[in-house]
């Protein structure tokens, strides 16, 4: 299917068999490695980090020379669009991202463009290629974005946020206006996945990191709607190669069929939906990423590989495609020997289940 040395997480993805169940962990390139926090000391700040191509690589690559993980995922952050878009993203030392000028009203809204991915964003197209160039086919590259519920939730708050109070009034009061950028925001997440994907990226995945805080209603219309808009308008096929693509939503586990309606080929799973429910309601439709809590990585290693083997045997013996990862983010500080047992026991005690 493709020359690469590894594809087992493609293979997954498109429900094809495989030797063992394929795994990668989300943010597993980051600050848990103390070699992420000497490169990102080199570069200045996170930003300048992105910007590098060089460095950019040197650090998605950190964690698959420690790990024997099956994916590599670009090192970049979904803020890179409204960065582009002209909101100028900054970072706090300890506060995480913020906008100088955030979304209030219709005519910011109406100001924003939609960034040349090969304009703007060369940075993260650049980044994909030197990726691709470094990791010499041994495993594919996951391109990423978030989707434009999650992008807007931070234009429109001016960063992080616990309640989602401006986004929700600007949501019931003024309605057209959010739908305006999220279609602004759908057309360019369209535009930024096609380049990367044109750029290398194998298979790509959108982080819906906070369509759970909707009510179903709203989730459909603010934040669904636009993540199925966008699975239609990408290239899903790239050199004759199938490129597949990744919905997650966090908390999102009571929506998995409506998402799973979208046309993707896989749905990421937090923690808080067990697998095996997941799958009976999902068929064949789609393939299954996840869906360990990360803070099990916290646990003794006997612990881990117990509730390893518990998702593995929940999701049972089956070629509807199973990618293991988190189901959400590595934790700054878990030790990574922790992320080396849980890497390879899901490789040992998967293979049962593949014969
Ligand atoms: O200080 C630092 O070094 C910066 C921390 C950091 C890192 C390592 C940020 C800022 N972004 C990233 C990289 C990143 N972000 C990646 C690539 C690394 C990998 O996966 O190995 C990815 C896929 C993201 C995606 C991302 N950024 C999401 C969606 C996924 C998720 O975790 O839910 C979100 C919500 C962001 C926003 C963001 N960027 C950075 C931070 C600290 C945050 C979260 C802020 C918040 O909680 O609201």
């Amino acid at each position: 299917m493709t020359t690469l040395k590894n594809d087992r997480y493609l293979r997954a993805l498109l429900k094809q068999p495989v030797d063992c169940t394929p795994v990668w962990m989300m943010r597993q390139a980051g600050r848990y490695l103390p070699e992420y926090r000497a490169t990102r000391a080199k570069a200045g700040d996170f930003m300048s980090l992105c910007k590098n191509a060089e460095l950019a690589s040197e650090v998605t690559l950190q964690p698959l020379k420690r790990f024997p993980l099956d994916a590599a995922i670009l090192f970049s952050d979904i803020l890179t669009i409204p960065d582009a878009m002209g909101l100028g993203l900054y970072f706090e030392a300890g506060e995480g991202p913020k906008f100088r000028s955030p979304i209030a009203r219709k005519a910011d809204v109406d100001k924003i463009g939609n960034p040349d991915p090969e304009g703007e964003l060369q940075y993260v197209m650049n980044a994909v290629r030197q990726i691709r160039k470094d990791l010499q086919g041994e495993v594919p590259l996951i391109g990423f974005s978030g989707s434009p519920w999650t992008l807007a939730t931070y234009m429109v708050e001016g960063g992080s946020s616990k309640a989602f109070t401006k986004i929700k009034k600007m949501m019931y009061a003024d309605p057209a206006t959010l739908h305006s950028l999220l279609d602004k925001l759908a057309d360019s997440v369209i535009d930024y996945l096609n380049a990367q994907i044109q750029a290398g990226a194998q298979s790509v995945m959108i982080f819906d990191t906070w369509g759970g805080v909707l009510t179903p209603r709203d989730y459909e219309q603010f934040s669904l709607q636009y993540m199925h808009k966008i699975v239609e308008g990408l290239n899903r096929v790239h050199e004759g190669v199938p490129v597949p693509v990744t919905l997650f939503t966090k908390n999102g586990g009571m929506w998995l069929e409506k998402i799973a309606a979208t046309g993707c080929d896989a749905v990421g799973l937090d923690w808080t939906i067990n697998i095996t429910d997941a799958k009976a309601r999902v068929g064949d439709k789609v393939a299954l990423q996840g869906n360990m809590d990360p803070s099990i990585l916290y646990a003794p290693q006997e612990r881990i590989r117990e509730e390893v083997a518990a998702i593995l045997d929940g999701f049972g013996h089956s070629n509807t495609g199973h990618v293991f990862n988190l189901g959400h983010g590595i934790h700054l500080d878990v030790p990574p020997e922790n992320a080396g047992v849980f890497v390879d026991s899901v490789h040992e005690l998967s293979r049962k289940y593949h014969k």
